[in-house]
């Protein structure tokens, strides 16, 4: 199953791991990449210095590609470029902003530049700025999400523009592969169900919410902060919605004190989740598709599973098909 974001990358399969802050390490990525993906180290709000071990660990364990995601609000982000170029990644993907202030040096360094993109007119510009390919990430993914849906984005995307691009949010299985195919993608971005990777070293009881988690389970929250994150809907959550019912109804509502008593609830929270394990206080980022999500599986059974569902389904609804009334 080869698309042109494999020639494009030199990868086998058109799957990316999406890129988790403080989750997605060399560990998760390096095997992903071992296994024909294209998996993607997280930079989120690390330093330079903790990205360059990470890189190197990653080339350590893989002599194919891999990327690096950037973080765009990130405070480190100058740097964590500036280590990118050094050690010559072969690709990024950029989220949470505009990345053109960066194209020019990441390009020169022959880093492919692939943005994470929530709209069509981000898209457009983007394309025209020189990115390589794009991800159109619809709201049901984990973590930071735009507005709209990957059903009705991604087809929206592919038309507006003439490069590669990549279906995310909702799709952890081989249906949602070929669904994403069939909206014009070249390829899927896979976050949720790598949560449940054993090479995925976040906390046990992070791992187990995921695993029992159903479909109604995320909810998004910081919609006022202007920075609205997908979790595991639990007691941190509740607090926000508290909080949230208690200011916005006020008269003298102030915006600023507003951001930052939330900021102070979720300060730290996500690596209470990754690294404490706390299910109650921490910030359990989980794309909606967690529900799909019931078994621990190595990277590489995760990825052959999505490539013969895939398979599966083109195979199901070629020629014919149609008429046996099985759909
Ligand atoms: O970036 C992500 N997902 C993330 S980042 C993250 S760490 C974080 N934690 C707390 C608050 C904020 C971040 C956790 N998950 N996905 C890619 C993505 N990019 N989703 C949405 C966007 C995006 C949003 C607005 C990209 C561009 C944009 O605006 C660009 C513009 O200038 O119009």
């Amino acid at each position: 199953m080869r698309t042109k974001i494999c020639d494009l990358l030199g990868i086998d399969y058109p799957i990316f791991q999406g890129a988790m802050a403080r989750i997605a390490d060399s560990g998760l990525a390096g095997a992903v990449s071992e296994a024909g993906g294209l998996g993607i180290i997280a930079a989120g709000n690390a330093t330079g210095f903790w990205l360059q071990n990470e890189i190197r660990k990653a080339k350590a364990m893989t002599g194919k590609p891999f990327g690096v995601n950037i973080m765009l609000l990130s405070p480190y982000v100058d740097e964590v470029v500036e280590v990118i170029c050094q050690e010559k990644v072969p690709v990024v993907t950029l989220g949470a902003g505009d990345s053109g202030k960066y194209m020019e040096a990441l390009h020169k360094s022959g880093t492919k530049i692939i943005p994470v993109v929530p709209s069509v007119a981000f898209a457009k510009r983007m394309a025209k700025m020189g990115a390589d390919a794009l991800i159109a990430e619809g709201n049901e993914s984990g973590g930071h999400v735009g507005k709209q849906t990957t059903m009705a984005l991604l087809p929206q995307v592919v038309d507006a523009v003439s490069i590669p691009v990549l279906g995310a949010g909702g799709i952890a299985d081989g249906r949602g592969m070929a669904a994403a195919f069939m909206l014009g993608a070249s390829g899927v971005q896979v976050g949720t169900r790598f949560l449940t990777a054993y090479e995925c070293n976040i906390h046990k009881n992070y791992k187990k919410a995921i695993l029992k988690a159903k479909d109604i389970d995320t909810v998004v929250t910081g919609q006022v902060t202007g920075h609205p994150v997908r979790v595991l809907r639990n007691k941190l959550t509740r607090r926000m919605e508290e909080l949230e019912k208690q200011e916005i109804g006020k008269p003298d509502f102030n915006l600023e004190e507003y951001n930052a008593k939330f900021d102070q609830l979720g300060r730290g929270a996500l690596a209470r989740a990754v690294e404490e394990g706390d299910v109650d206080n921490g910030s359990l980022m989980s794309g909606q598709i967690a529900g799909l999500c019931n078994k621990e599986q190595s990277c590489k059974e995760i990825i052959e599973e999505l490539i013969s569902g895939c398979q599966a389904c083109f195979n199901k609804f070629s020629a014919g098909t149609t008429e046996t009334g099985e759909f």
